[in-house]
């Protein structure tokens, strides 16, 4: 996540810069941005904002906002924005500094099994950043900086000045240093393959663009991939440039979705609906190869040209190697799919212009490394890489990816480094810190101080930690395996949490602070993280509710009872900074001939800043420059090929991470042949919600079902157990239990259920081992292992489960009311 959401589209490319060149022939004086007339048409009595929902107008009543109405050039709209008003007073809204009494009154260490019982005491806020500012330093100097953990991962709101986890780092360097965290939840066995594969994390990239699909793809294929979900939101503010898939749906493309869901975008194009056992893709694909192969059908000149290994993949691929064919009927045992389907596909893929459209969750399970590199392997005999219309996309459900890029300059970010120019990019892919972890191993390090864990080639001493402090993100929520972790977490000492929202993060805290929303402070981002189509003004709607501070308020406090508030701040308020980041984009943007406006008419006229769209750009084709000249855009492998097998991985000798793609069974899956539970958990992301964010908002009426988080269900599982619609049931594993409300529909397939990330976590004695989560956060039910020793991601979507009625007097459900009165 979060993401390069970050590098990818932010960078300014070779490409980009040469479009920029050309349009500053147009003149010295440049494009001019901003109209006098486009100033007269704000409505005065709104304020213009923008979040991870896209751009919208807030209504003030008395000082309170009252409606949020998206941008009138919003093209899809995010159904969510009313949850985002009520975020700001919904009853879960945090009010106040508050510490956990056992904490408070026998200090740092004090009855860790306590938490998350609730039992916090207010306190002022000199007391409670006296508080932080003293436990950082006892912290920093009985066992070294790398005891306190300041990964914070999480989704953090967007905007350029308060990135409350990079303004957590900039406080924890210079309190001396912690130890941080490198990649994220989203893709974080893809991120580190694919640069052995493709030369770049390719996952965050540009895909070929939605207009040039619209004219050349004959067959888009979205492969665990649900754009109309999932680009509601973006990292930066949404643009929600994915409705350009209009075209290519008016243009009457064919569309196969494979997915155990019949998804909302199956739904849009009207699509052909394959639904394989979850977590078997790879065999499915090498079914398809098998058979292109065999029958003829894979570009032999393509492969040749511009892939490096094949031959080396081809005896797995035939069975020489191992006395396996992968055939089409040797996939369609393990994955469901009749093998004439399965052969049926290698020949539509070939016959047609055909986008191979990958999303994310298929990485997310173990041996997710694997899935990407098939797909590219598969998508390489088809030789359409480099074609418009053709090849693969691993971004067309993400953040709107495939809306065309604007030429606009890059806006800078605060830094974590005090001192340093401001620079544009995400903090987290950096792996910036004294000891850096891969995100996914917090648990495993907490419990395990000392060990040595394999990561992509290197050895890591997992260090021990005492103090970790969360901004911007919900580990009792993203996390895995919710049981372990909770376990794992008395190791620690301290945990302070800033939010504004009381979620199970805050409440098993030692420490909460108040933060203000994006919708109580001044802040500068850009619109649509592929697109960069305006730079938005995001203006302070309201005045801070009860005690809450902006997290830039807040580590200053910290900073200046360390003594160090000015090297904090650098002598430079929010505006200051906002307005700084605007200067140095408008020098960039006159560099590629664009006048954009002074700041001051910029900030007061109410409007997103637009950017042009060259044509090149409208018509982008990922990879054609490595297809017209492999050797002068060679790729950043170590081939400058795309790479089916790999030496580098080779030598690194992974038992769980061969060097080319290879199916291998899972720990634990539908049909699995170990595998004692019944059925298989969905664990996608909510349709009515961003992760947890929103979740203790009016819009929880909407979707939940006897209180609790749905339970999506094929009428035969259903039949099989005996419930009915609205049905309480009871979700187990050894791992833990949930409850949940039965939704009875043919849209999953038989022996998979659908239960959404971002259900919170609600258990009912927090002091019990494994005690049942009486809303329904699904990661209590998810495995906690790591992908492979290579990327050591997260494994979210494997679990599999059994699921009941529930008998007795349910529980109520307790973790949406405040801890602060
Ligand atoms: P969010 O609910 O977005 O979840 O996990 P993540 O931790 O990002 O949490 C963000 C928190 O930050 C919220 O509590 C919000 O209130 C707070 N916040 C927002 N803005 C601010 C701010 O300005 N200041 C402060 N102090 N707080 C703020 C998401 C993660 O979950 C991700 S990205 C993925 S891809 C994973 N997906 C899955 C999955 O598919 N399946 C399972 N089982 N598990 C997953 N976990 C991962
Ligand atoms: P998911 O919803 O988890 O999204 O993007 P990602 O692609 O990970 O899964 C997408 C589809 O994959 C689902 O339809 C699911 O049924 C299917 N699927 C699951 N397992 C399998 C499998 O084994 N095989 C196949 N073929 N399909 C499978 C996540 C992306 O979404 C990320 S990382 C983030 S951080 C954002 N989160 C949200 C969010 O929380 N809420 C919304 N509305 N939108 C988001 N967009 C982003
Ligand atoms: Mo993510």
């Amino acid at each position: 996540m979060s993401h390069s959401k970050k590098s990818g589209p932010v960078r300014v490319s070779r490409r980009t810069f040469l479009s920029g060149t050309a349009l500053s022939a147009l003149g010295a004086a440049g494009l001019p941005l901003l109209t006098k007339g486009a100033l007269a048409q704000t409505p005065a009595d709104e304020i213009l904002s923008g979040c991870h929902w896209g751009v919208f107008r807030a209504r003030t009543e008395d000082g309170r906002a009252v409606e949020f109405t998206p941008w009138e050039e919003d093209p899809w709209p995010s159904p969510q924005l009313p949850g985002v008003l009520d975020s700001i007073y919904s009853p879960s809204r945090i009010k106040y500094p508050m510490v956990r009494r056992a904490w408070l009154e026998n200090g740092p260490g004090a009855d860790v099994a306590g938490r998350g019982t609730g039992d916090f005491v207010r306190v002022t806020w000199n007391e409670a950043l006296e508080l932080v500012a003293r436990e950082l330093v006892r912290v920093r100097e009985e066992t070294g900086p790398t005891s306190i953990y300041g990964g914070s991962y999480g989704w953090k709101s967007p905007g350029r000045f308060h990135n409350c986890q990079t303004l957590l780092r900039r406080l924890l360097k210079l309190n001396g240093g912690f130890t941080s965290s490198s990649g994220d939840y989203s893709t974080g066995a893809a991120q580190v393959i694919l640069p052995y594969v493709v030369g770049s994390i390719e996952v965050y990239e540009q895909c070929t663009t939605w207009p040039n699909v619209a004219e050349n793809t004959e067959l888009m294929v979205f492969w665990g991939a649900n754009p109309v979900n999932n680009s509601q939101i973006s990292w930066q503010v949404a643009d929600h440039g994915f409705a350009k898939m209009e075209a290519f749906r008016d243009a009457g493309g064919e569309v196969i979705c494979i997915d155990p869901v019949r998804t909302e975008t199956c739904d849009y194009f009207d699509g052909e609906w394959l639904a394989p056992r979850p977590q078997t893709d790879v065999a499915m694909m090498l079914g398809i190869a098998h058979t292109l192969y065999t029958e003829g059908l894979h570009d032999q000149e393509f492969l040749d040209r511009y892939t490096a290994g094949f031959d080396r993949f081809l005896p797995y691929l035939t069975g020489e190697s191992d006395g396996v064919p992968k055939t089409a009927e040797w996939a369609s045992a393990i994955c469901g799919v009749p093998t004439e389907t399965i052969e049926d596909l290698a020949r539509r893929f070939a016959s047609k212009r055909t986008m191979l459209a990958l999303g994310y969750s298929t990485q997310r399970q173990h041996h997710g490394e694997q899935i990407h590199w098939m797909l590219i392997t598969l998508a390489s005999m088809l030789g359409q890489i480099g074609l418009p219309g053709g090849g693969y996309g691993l971004s067309y459900h993400y953040s709107s990816g495939g809306a065309p890029t604007h030429n606009s300059p890059t806006l800078p970010a605060i830094t974590d480094t005090p001192g340093q120019p401001p620079a544009g990019g995400a903090a987290w892919l950096s792996a910036e810190g004294n000891a850096t972890i891969p995100v996914s191993r917090f648990v495993e390090t907490l419990l395990n101080p000392g060990k040595v864990i394999d990561f992509n080639g290197t050895k890591i001493t997992l260090p021990e930690i005492k103090l970790a402090y969360w901004v911007g993100g919900n580990p009792f929520s993203h996390h895995q395996n919710r049981n372990e972790m909770v376990r794992a977490w008395q190791k620690l000492d301290t945990f302070i949490v800033h939010d504004f929202q009381w979620t199970a993060t805050a409440r098993h805290a030692d420490i909460v602070l108040p933060a203000t929303t994006s919708y109580e402070r001044n802040d500068i981002e850009q619109v649509g993280d592929y697109a960069l189509s305006h730079i938005v003004p995001m203006k302070k709607i309201i005045d801070p509710v009860f005690e809450a501070r902006s997290d830039f308020d807040i580590f200053t406090g910290i900073a200046e009872q360390l003594g160090l508030g000015y090297e904090y701040t650098e002598g430079r308020t929010e505006m200051d900074w906002i307005r700084g980041f605007y200067e140095a984009a408008k020098l960039e943007s006159r560099a590629k001939g664009m006048e954009m406006p002074i700041f001051d008419v910029f900030w007061d006229s109410n409007k997103p800043l637009a950017f042009p769209v060259t044509d090149e750009e409208q018509n982008f084709v990922r990879h054609a420059s490595f297809r017209d000249d492999p050797l002068l855009n060679a790729l950043g492998t170590a081939s400058g090929k795309i790479e089916i097998y790999s030496t580098n991985i080779e030598k690194f000798g992974y038992d769980d991470c061969p060097p080319h793609p290879t199916w291998m069974e899972p720990i634990e899956r539908l049909g699995g042949p170990t595998t004692t539970y019944p059925l298989h958990i969905a664990s996608n992301h909510p349709i009515a919600r961003l992760h947890s964010q929103l979740c203790g908002t009016e819009l929880r009426e909407s979707y939940a079902i006897a209180g609790r988080e749905p339970c999506w269900m094929n009428p035969q599982d259903a039949a099989a157990r005996g419930l009915v619609d609205g049905d309480l049931v009871r979700a187990f594993n050894d791992r833990g239990q949930i409850l949940a409300g039965v939704m009875i529909t043919d849209v999953i397939r038989p022996g998979v259920i659908r239960i959404n990330e971002g259900g919170w976590y609600d258990p009912a004695d927090p002091r019990e081992a494994g005690s049942l989560c009486r809303y329904g956060d699904v990661n209590t039910l998810t495995v906690g292992i790591s992908t492979s020793k290579l990327a050591q991601g997260n494994c979210g979507q494997t679990a599999m489960v059994e699921v009941e009625k529930f008998v007795g007097t349910p529980p109520e459900v307790d973790v949406f009311s405040a801890l602060d009165g």
